[in-house]
């Protein structure tokens, strides 16, 4: 089933349409995803394959959604290393990573054996959506992860990541192959249990200058590319990179992510046709009246102009409170504008 419109535009081949889906469809926004929500903590969703399923499910019955993506978090996979995870709802580590000894502690698990949940859940989710949608599994690109393994949580400044590069980079360079080997297993992992795409979330690769992440960040994401199997195509998000994209493109994957700060036609252009790429609406404007989203929606459509390897998307996850109705408006937004 590789004629899925989505693949399709992963591949830069033309579409009768523009594929669309939301990053963090699956979540609070959702009364479908509060109600199983209610039962359990957010982790033992992400450990219950049959109800990490259910909740993968829900925004394509809904939205109408041209991708599922795994329920799942950018951290669990790193908790089998060793480093208790706790959400509060953002990810907690109780014993952040701070010098060459807790490094050295890191575990590098099968994921098979580390996160089998996650494993099954593909393999649930691939039969439930054969013939009807793609399946992307994810995975956090390997400074993302090191940022909240070493502050602990999430940060404003990064103050204990960016010292680390910079006053200690052999702990740095260590931690970062480690995290680097054990995201290449995990997501070559993911795709043998049914993953069809792989995306790779940077949030915070853009929190560096130019400079420092062409020396600090792209050689890890780099090599982890360079690592995967490529029978599925691999897209690279990085919030906040408008201004480095060409160092962005230079890690190798066949899709770039954007968010709003950026210009779609432009970034495409910097990209080169070879490239597509995914995003880019303000996450805001599903806060808007339909006939603001409908105006947005039609100006990024625009921006593209008919080029191939465009997967609609917003620009980063979906906003808690937004009304489900105004998601779903904008997905049919996107596949009447753009139907050709
Ligand atoms: O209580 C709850 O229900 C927990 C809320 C929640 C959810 C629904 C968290 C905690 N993670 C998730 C799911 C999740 N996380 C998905 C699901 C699949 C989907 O539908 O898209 C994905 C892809 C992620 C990835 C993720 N987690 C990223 C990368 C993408 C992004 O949004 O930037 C990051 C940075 C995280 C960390 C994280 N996990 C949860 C929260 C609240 C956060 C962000 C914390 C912070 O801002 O630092």
């Amino acid at each position: 089933m590789s004629d899925y419109p989505f693949l399709k535009a992963c591949r830069g081949e033309a579409t009768e349409f523009t594929p669309v889906w939301l990053m963090r469809q699956a979540g609070r926004y959702l009364p479908q995803y509060m109600a199983v929500r209610s039962k359990c903590t957010f982790l033992e969703l992400c450990k219950t394959p049959e109800l990490a399923a259910e909740v993968t499910i829900q925004p394509i019955d809904y939205l109408g959604a041209d991708a599922a993506i795994l329920f799942s978090d950018i951290l669990t996979p790193v908790e089998p290393m060793g480093l208790k995870l706790d959400f509060v709802p953002g990810p907690v580590f109780e014993s952040p990573v701070r010098s060459m000894a807790d490094v050295d502690a890191l575990r590098i698990p099968d994921p098979e054996e580390g996160v089998p949940y996650v494993m099954e859940t593909l393999r649930i989710l691939r039969r439930a959506f054969e013939g009807r949608v793609p399946l992307i599994g994810f995975g956090g690109a390997p400074f993302t992860l090191a940022c909240y393994m070493v502050e602990g949580k999430g940060s404003k400044d990064f103050a204990h990541i960016k010292k680390m590069m910079y006053a200690a980079p052999d702990v740095y360079t260590a931690l970062m192959d480690k995290i680097t080997e054990m995201d290449r297993l995990y997501l070559n992992a993911q795709v043998k249990a049914g993953a069809q795409a792989i995306q790779i979330f940077d949030t915070w690769g853009g929190i560096v200058s130019p400079t420092d992440y062409e020396k600090f960040v792209l050689p890890y994401t780099k090599k982890l590319i360079d690592g995967l199997d490529r029978s599925v195509p691999v897209i690279h998000f990085v919030k906040g990179a408008g201004t480095m994209l060409d160092l962005v493109n230079r890690a190798g994957s066949d899709v770039v992510g954007l968010d709003w700060h950026v210009n779609l036609g432009k970034a495409r252009d910097i990209l080169g046709p070879k490239i597509g790429v995914q995003g880019n609406l303000d996450p805001t404007v599903l806060y808007a009246p339909h006939a603001h989203i409908e105006r947005e929606v039609k100006r990024i459509l625009d921006e593209n102009a008919g080029r191939p390897g465009h997967i609609f998307n917003l620009g980063h996850g979906i906003l808690p409170n937004v009304p489900p109705e105004n998601a779903k408006f904008m997905v049919e937004c996107v596949h009447r504008l753009s139907g050709r």
